[in-house]
């Protein structure tokens, strides 16, 4: 088993539309860790910090004034394989390509409103986490069903 930690991010959308919890419930139904959790309003700053690499890209003026238009829940899983295993959880970046059963293409119309972000690979996840936890808001315990989800 390959146990790792992702950020993931229900993006304002989410969190207006009322879906925090089914999103949530989709990881913990699963069997991911929840490890942190917190809700914040991203500041401009983040957001360049966050999507710097789109920087160039038409649609990043767009993006930074979404993404910091309301609350956001940012959160840490933790689980086996959990990077690639939550980005199919999450789908393809256009809801319209994403494949049914996944959170874009059950809740999401367009790629502006695409409900959720979640790291691409490690050192996404390296880079991301920091941005958002300090060390000691990462919590680790076993989780009670843990021998139930793992065999
Ligand atoms: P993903 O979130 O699927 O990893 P990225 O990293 O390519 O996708 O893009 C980050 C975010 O930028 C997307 N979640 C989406 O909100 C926005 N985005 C990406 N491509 C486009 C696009 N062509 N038009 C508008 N927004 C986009």
């Amino acid at each position: 088993m390959a146990f790792e930690k992702t950020f993931v991010m229900i993006k304002p959308d989410g969190v207006h539309r009322g879906l925090v919890g089914d999103i949530l419930s989709r990881f913990e139904h699963k069997g991911f860790k929840i490890v942190a959790l917190r809700m914040l309003n991203i500041t401009p700053e983040m957001a360049e910090e966050h999507y710097g690499e789109h920087k160039e890209k038409p649609f990043y003026k767009g993006l930074t004034e979404f993404i910091t238009a309301g609350p956001v829940v940012a959160m840490v899983v933790d689980g086996d394989n959990a990077i690639t295993a939550i980005r199919k959880m999450v789908g393809a970046t256009n809801p319209q390509d994403a494949v049914p059963g996944t959170i874009r293409h059950d809740y999401g119309m367009h790629t502006g409103r695409n409900l959720i972000h979640a790291s691409d690979a490690p050192a996404s996840a390296e880079r991301e986490i920091p941005l958002f936890f300090g060390i000691d808001q990462i919590l680790d315990y076993t989780h009670h069903s843990e021998k139930w989800v793992y065999e």
